[in-house]
């Protein structure tokens, strides 16, 4: 079977604020297996399709800007159901809803600067690897813990 995959990214904001490497370290001691990871300056353009489904929202301005100012951190993550973990591990939209413990909980107080995304289904995180990234920047290799992670 094909592990499940998902598309992490640490924002603009979360970039600025040197989030990375504990953002990393979370999805890492969850016992996630990373096979992705870039930095970049984010297009308006790949950006309008990361978030195409909010094209009629109100912020959906703001929310370009906002992405587009500084640099991100991509990634692709591993694991049995890491698309649903890492959903729960990431928390609510809002970061008023967020407990702490969540990566949003603990970073973040307004929904326009909430640190972090992470893909919200199975079929929404392969479009959105395809989108981010090409096929060989993925990197398949053998976790050696693998076998201890799950039954
Ligand atoms: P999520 O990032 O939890 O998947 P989403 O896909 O609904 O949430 O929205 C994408 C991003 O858009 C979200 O992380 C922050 C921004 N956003 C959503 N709702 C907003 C709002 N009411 N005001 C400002 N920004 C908002
Ligand atoms: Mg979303």
């Amino acid at each position: 079977d094909v592990a499940e995959r998902t598309l992490v990214a640490v924002k603009p904001d979360g970039v600025q604020r040197r989030l990375v490497g504990q953002i990393i370290q979370r999805f890492e001691q969850r016992g996630f297996k990373l096979v992705g990871m870039k930095m970049l300056q984010a297009s308006e353009d790949l950006l309008s399709q990361h978030y195409s489904e909010l094209r009629t929202k109100a912020f959906y301005p703001s929310l370009l800007q906002y992405m587009t100012s500084g640099p991100v951190v991509v990634m692709v993550w591993e694991g049995h159901n890491v698309v649903q973990t890492s959903r729960t591990m990431v928390g609510p939209t809002n970061p008023v809803e967020a407990r702490a413990g969540t990566v949003r909980g603990d970073f973040s107080t307004h929904v326009s600067r909430n640190v972090v995304h992470a893909s919200d289904s199975p079929e929404g995180a392969r479009r959105e690897i395809q989108l981010w990234f090409q096929g060989q920047e993925l990197v398949q290799w053998d976790c050696c813990d693998q076998h201890c992670l799950r039954g």
